[in-house]
């Protein structure tokens, strides 16, 4: 039994090695991406257990994934292979001077198959925490029923629920999905979300405007709202507080968000105060920024206790 459960799609990601636009044909290196299997492995590396259930194809790309995530000591005997559809694909583009753009090719993908049979009760009920991102409900309808029933599933055991909207407007397409998002975060007990997610989804730029909204329903526990370079803030039904950045040298912002929830989330788990989770989620994003792959900056549990006690470790 893992203390930590998340769900959703992995996804093979292709990396130029290079900057430039895709139509100059850069060679590419083969990494692992997906907001849910990020998070599981930041919360593994930070040393708790995780587990992380997702459907991938009976493919290579597949195989891969699975094998990346397990690598990192997540549990993954929840994955089910699915012989009849692919793993999805996605490709990074750095564009010079310009912010990285990614591509999807995940239609109709093995994850987004993904339904409420595929994930056992027990494994949800007995977590701590169980962690969704609005990422998947975008997937297809039976993702979303999916989610709505782990949330359920949650609610009649004893784990908190965390979700990060992860609002991905390419996977938008014609439909309006405000309401749902909107909803799934009122039935969360543990939000992380980007400032600018916040404006979009409530129209309110102002976090104490934003925290008064959300703790209005009761549910909510914690709060971090995530502004990169700024920092961030974080919020329980007693405070409100301002987390500084962590200095760092930033190459690729993709998957600094889901660093960041893990940092927090570790930090829930070790029942420690909420500006250290915060601090732990602050310094976690930072040091994921400085890769290009999604979970190579992911920080250990050793390296972030050095780093919040200001210490150094002998190298040479
Ligand atoms: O959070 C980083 C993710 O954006 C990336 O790994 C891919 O999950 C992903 C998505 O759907 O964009």
């Amino acid at each position: 039994m893992s203390r930590f459960v998340t769900v959703g799609e992995t996804m093979v990601s292709l990396v130029p090695k290079e900057q430039g636009l895709l139509r100059y044909g850069p060679d590419f290196s083969m990494r692992i991406a997906g907001a849910e299997s990020n998070t599981a492995i930041g919360i593994s590396r930070l040393g708790h257990s995780a587990s992380f259930i997702t459907r991938t194809g009976a493919d290579g790309f597949g195989e891969f994934l699975i094998r990346m995530v397990r690598a990192e000591g997540v549990d993954t005997s929840g994955v089910i292979v699915d012989e009849n559809h692919r793993t999805g694909v996605m490709f990074k583009e750095m564009r010079p001077g310009l912010e990285t753009a990614v591509h999807y090719y995940r239609d109709r993908s093995a994850a987004s198959c993904l339904c409420t049979e595929d994930v056992d009760e027990t494994v949800i009920q007995t977590a701590d925490i169980v962690h969704l991102t609005g990422i998947t409900p975008l997937l297809s309808k039976t993702c979303r029923q999916m989610v709505y029933d782990i949330m359920d599933m949650a609610d009649d055991g004893k784990a908190l629920i965390c979700f990060d909207p992860n609002i991905r407007k390419k996977l938008w397409k014609d439909e309006e999905f405000r309401p749902m998002m909107k909803d799934l975060i009122s039935k969360s007990s543990c939000v992380m979300m980007g400032m600018e997610e916040g404006a979009f989804l409530y129209g309110i730029e102002d976090v104490k405007r934003l925290a008064d909204l959300l703790f209005k329903g009761g549910k909510l526990r914690y709060l971090a709202v995530k502004n990169g370079a700024e920092g961030a803030w974080v919020c329980d039904d007693k405070q409100l507080s301002h987390i500084s950045p962590f200095a760092c040298r930033p190459v690729d912002p993709v998957g600094a968000g889901d660093a960041f929830n893990a940092g927090f989330i570790a930090g829930i788990l070790q029942r420690e105060g909420l500006e250290q989770c915060g601090k732990m989620g602050a310094v976690a994003g930072a040091m994921a920024t400085q890769t290009h792959g999604d979970i190579e900056g992911l920080i250990s549990a050793k390296d972030l206790e050095l780093i919040l006690n200001h210490e150094t470790c002998i190298l040479r």
